[in-house]
């Protein structure tokens, strides 16, 4: 039996992220692949930025 493109499509997805996630560096906030001081700053100015009302994600704030 044939899947659906919609199966094979989620599918696809499914793998994609998967990938991804296994390629996250954990306190690399800036994603420049290494954790240092520029990632503890970032973090620190997001965090002044939530504090005074902001509402954008940090991948937003940051981008
Ligand atoms: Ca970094």
């Amino acid at each position: 039996m044939l899947a659906s493109n919609q199966t094979v499509a989620a599918g696809v997805a499914y793998a994609a992220e998967a990938v991804a996630e296994s390629q996250i560096v954990y306190g690399d906030a800036n994603g420049d692949g290494k954790v240092d001081a520029k990632d503890a700053s970032a973090v620190l100015r997001y965090y002044a930025y939530v504090s005074t009302g902001g509402k954008d994600p940090i991948e937003k704030f940051l981008g």
